[in-house]
């Protein structure tokens, strides 16, 4: 092992690395940078710093030595197939997921998956604790690693240890049908500090410490018995948010501004052009949108010879039963729309299954008049800051679900329920014919608010408070 000595003063762990493996035409394997903001968010965070970030590589087996790649040291993890079914599309994408996001869709529920979970965790500690320096920072991101601060406080007390929840905790009634609860909450009070995307999150997992472990929790820091660790733990909300500069630069490019406006020509110059960018998910309230669409052109509200939706659903987790459904839900409603109210060279509905990169994401956001973000559940949503980022024309108008972290701070949105559907149909149409003035001031408001509350602001606040903690801190995050 090429690597065994070396030691990190800062060490980020994730599921995933932040590169995806490519074969290239020479048969070389080449690893590109993920797209995203907390690779922005990271780097920005890991420059001038001794860091490392520990995740797997994305194939199963076998992992990859050690190597440097989108300006960082990168340790994989090994995840076997057979783990990668348990640990990650089982216990994480079918058991928590669910049970965080509202019980949307039943969760399933597997000792087998329990115990790769706790196996996969544990291999994730004990290489952390191979490559953390004597006191170093770990900063432990999602739900499919909350068993990792308790191992990693067991191999390396002197370490400090924080958590990040990137998507919502549940309440107790809903956390509490988990066979595994106590062992979850223990998992995650190894941490010194956990951070969470809305107050609410945080009150929820406050809450299912008392009940389900018995702790006294002063103020928003629970005090663990010797037994256990025998520290304080604070839990706080840090909501996330996007590199706002770098997508506002990119959209204000002329090549950027072009394709906006090719994309409206090619779809016949429509009216309105409506715009919903998620990874097919059953979380995100895709079939309440197309069925407010649907209504709306049945009605006659909207015609379907001046409006297109355009919905991008990016391909997510193929391999489990309820994304299969919603595909077909999906694809059965779009191909509905299109045959009833398409015109030749007017498309009522352009749907994509396919990922794009972040120049088309920018051209369709300028392109957009209506940004429409539906989610029954979601612990941010970054698509709906990514859009306002993007419209430097102070233009379009954001649809915004009361059910994302993202309606806590942008409360200038037109706000739905994405469940009542008369009332979404109605605040589909305000937004269309909103007036220019009024769409303008909404977005002013808008992008200060993202442009203030940027992701390297969320990486300090949440580093500041881990620094800070168990001591109470000042609460950062947006004001
Ligand atoms: C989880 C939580 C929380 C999408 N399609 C393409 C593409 N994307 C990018 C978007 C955005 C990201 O993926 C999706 O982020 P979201 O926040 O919208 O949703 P989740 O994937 O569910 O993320 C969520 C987030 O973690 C962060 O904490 O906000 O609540 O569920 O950045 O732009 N990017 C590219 N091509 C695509 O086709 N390049």
């Amino acid at each position: 092992m090429a690597d065994t000595a070396a030691r990190y003063d800062f060490v980020i762990a994730a599921n995933r690395l932040p590169v995806d493996r490519v074969v290239g035409e020479d048969g070389q394997v080449e690893w590109h940078r993920s797209p995203g903001g907390l690779v922005t968010a990271m780097e920005s965070v890991m420059s001038g710093r001794d860091g490392v970030w520990v995740g797997w590589a994305g194939e199963p087996g076998e992992a990859p030595e050690p190597f440097d790649e989108a300006g960082m040291r990168l340790h994989p993890v090994p995840l076997s197939e057979d783990e990668i079914q348990g640990y990650y599309e089982g216990f994480s994408n079918d058991t928590l997921w669910p049970i965080y996001h509202d019980v949307i869709v039943p969760a399933q529920f597997h000792r087998k998956w329990w115990h790769q979970y706790r196996e996969v965790n544990e291999r994730f500690a004990k290489t952390l604790a191979e490559v953390a320096e004597e006191g170093a920072t770990v900063w432990v991101h999602d739900y499919q690693l909350q068993l990792v601060p308790a191992f990693l406080r067991q191999l390396r007390p002197d370490l400090r240890i924080g958590w990040f929840d990137h998507i919502p905790f549940p309440p107790v009634e809903l956390f509490g049908q988990l066979p595994w609860r106590q062992g979850i909450l223990e998992g995650l009070l190894g941490a010194d500090f956990l951070g969470f995307q809305r107050p609410g999150d945080a009150e929820n997992f406050l809450r299912a410490c008392r009940r389900y472990l018995g702790m006294t929790v002063k103020g928003d820091v629970i005090h663990v018995g010797k037994a256990t660790g025998g520290h304080d733990v604070r839990a706080a909300a840090v909501p996330i948010s996007v590199d706002f500069s770098s997508m506002d630069e990119l959209s204000r490019r002329p090549e950027i501004k072009k394709r906006a406006k090719e994309i409206r020509e090619s779809l016949g110059n429509p009216s309105a052009l409506l715009l919903g960018i998620d990874r097919l998910d059953y979380t995100k309230g895709i079939r309440h949108r197309l069925k407010a669409y649907e209504e709306l052109l049945k009605d006659g509200s909207l015609d379907g010879a001046d409006t297109t939706f355009i919905q991008i659903a990016t391909p997510s987790r193929e391999r489990i039963d309820a994304y299969i459904d919603l595909r077909e839900h999906v694809e059965g409603a779009v191909g509905r729309i299109n045959g009833n109210y398409s015109a030749i060279g007017s498309p009522a509905m352009e749907y994509l299954h396919q990922g794009y990169g972040r120049e088309e994401l920018a051209a369709l956001f300028l392109a957009a008049d209506v940004m429409v973000v539906t989610p029954l559940r979601d612990g941010m949503n970054l698509v709906a800051k990514e859009y306002i980022s993007c419209r430097h024309d102070n233009g379009g108008a954001l649809l915004l679900s009361e059910f994302t972290g993202a309606a806590e701070e942008l409360r200038e949105a037109f706000m739905v329920n994405p469940h009542d559907v008369i009332g979404l149909k109605r605040t589909i149409m305000d937004a269309i014919n909103s007036s220019p003035q009024e769409r303008s001031r909404r977005m002013k408001a808008l992008r200060r608010r993202v442009r203030r509350n940027d992701v390297q602001h969320w990486a300090s606040a949440f580093l500041d408070a881990l620094e800070a903690a168990p001591h109470k801190p000042s609460r950062h995050g947006p004001q």
